[in-house]
């Protein structure tokens, strides 16, 4: 574990005059450690880094990114709450000219350290499984190491509320609401609210992740983010997943003996991972699975189990078996993946057969 801390620290500080990109995840915990991630950098060597992300869902390096990053000649790649070691061509074709850094929780797929490459998921640090320990925390771990980043806290608990983790920081993340003055419940305070209005950018309109990542990194306090222009989407979203979540408890399949719960939405815009965190805190001891279909060559699939008695990553692996041109990952008690539509009847059969 100190062994890892300190090659980290090294690779910083070696990097300081480089050109530097942070590649974050767009969910709430990819949001937060990309942000805490380039607060600490311009802390450490006084320059901003470029900011990238890729289509929501997405967990590893396409090669477009490959080749933006080459174009804007970085030197040095952070990546923040990607599965990147999922495909790890893109990454080799990186280290052709840059040196890279991975900070992930996801279920470690293969090892990428190399003379180039240095990856840290939140398993190596504790030993325990990583998914209760996410990326912003552990970005804002780490690199509170090398500069003070006290003021970011409240960052790191929108992370972490993000990938329901609280139960497993509550003395962090009551602590960091008792700074800020914030009396209610973490689910009912404005750092939730924060969570839901990333979510909905990330779901109704992705072009506006620019706007939300600039205003993130000036804010002082979480109430700056509320801003009315991005408000509009959080009222559209809310309204198109309060429509599901009673589609989903009019027409779910159920099937018991399994503790399976399953249900295929068509929305508009892709609210799965939204719909299905909500639905399965009210079912917390069944394997929930939400497909969503928008009428194109694949369809996307969410898993989640909170009493962590099925893993769902390996569930959704095996379910996906013999499926050409699918992926399936994540963590123990939340996970995803897509399959070309036309084997929507095999993956069902396989999920209901390993389940
Ligand atoms: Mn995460």
């Amino acid at each position: 574990m100190k062994q890892e801390i300190e090659r980290f620290k090294q690779l910083i500080l070696k990097n300081k005059e480089k050109k530097t990109a942070v590649l974050h995840h767009t969910d709430p915990d990819g949001i937060c450690s990309g942000v805490i991630t380039a607060t600490a950098l311009e802390r450490i060597s006084g320059k901003k880094p470029l900011m990238f992300h890729q289509n929501p869902g997405k967990v590893t390096v396409k090669p477009s990114t490959v080749k933006k990053l080459k174009e804007e000649e970085i030197e040095f790649l952070i990546t923040t709450d990607l599965s990147v070691d999922q495909f790890p061509e893109t990454i080799k074709d990186t280290e052709e000219f840059a040196e890279i850094l991975v900070l992930d929780h996801h279920k470690t797929y293969n090892d990428l350290n190399s003379s180039r490459t240095l990856m840290i998921k939140s398993q190596d640090l504790t030993g325990e499984e990583g998914s209760q320990y996410p990326a912003s925390k552990l970005c804002f771990d780490l690199f509170s190491e090398l500069t003070d980043l006290k003021d970011l806290d409240w960052i790191a608990c929108i992370g972490l509320l993000g990938d329901n983790a609280y139960n497993s920081w509550m003395d962090f993340v009551d602590g960091t609401m008792e700074k800020y003055y914030i009396k209610e419940k973490p689910e009912k305070s404005v750092l939730f609210e924060v969570k839901k209005l990333i979510e909905s950018i990330e779901v109704m309109d992705l072009s506006k992740m620019d706007d939300l990542i600039k205003m993130f990194l000036s804010a002082k306090k979480p109430e700056d983010l509320l801003k009315k222009d991005l408000l509009s989407e959080l009222d559209e979203m809310e309204k198109e997943v309060a429509y599901w979540r009673m589609e989903f408890e009019q027409k779910k399949e159920v099937f018991p003996e399994k503790e399976l719960i399953y249900f295929e939405i068509k929305p508009e815009h892709s609210i799965k991972s939204v719909l299905i965190n909500r639905v399965s805190d009210r079912y917390k001891n069944k394997t929930v699975i939400i497909v969503q279909d928008f009428g194109d060559s694949h369809v996307y699939f969410s898993a989640r189990r909170q009493d962590f008695k099925v893993k769902v990553n390996d569930l959704l692996e095996k379910s996906i078996e013999g499926i050409p041109d699918s992926t399936a990952g994540g963590h123990i008690p939340a996970a995803a993946g897509k399959i070309p539509r036309e084997y929507l009847d095999k993956f069902k059969k396989q999920l209901i057969e390993k389940a």
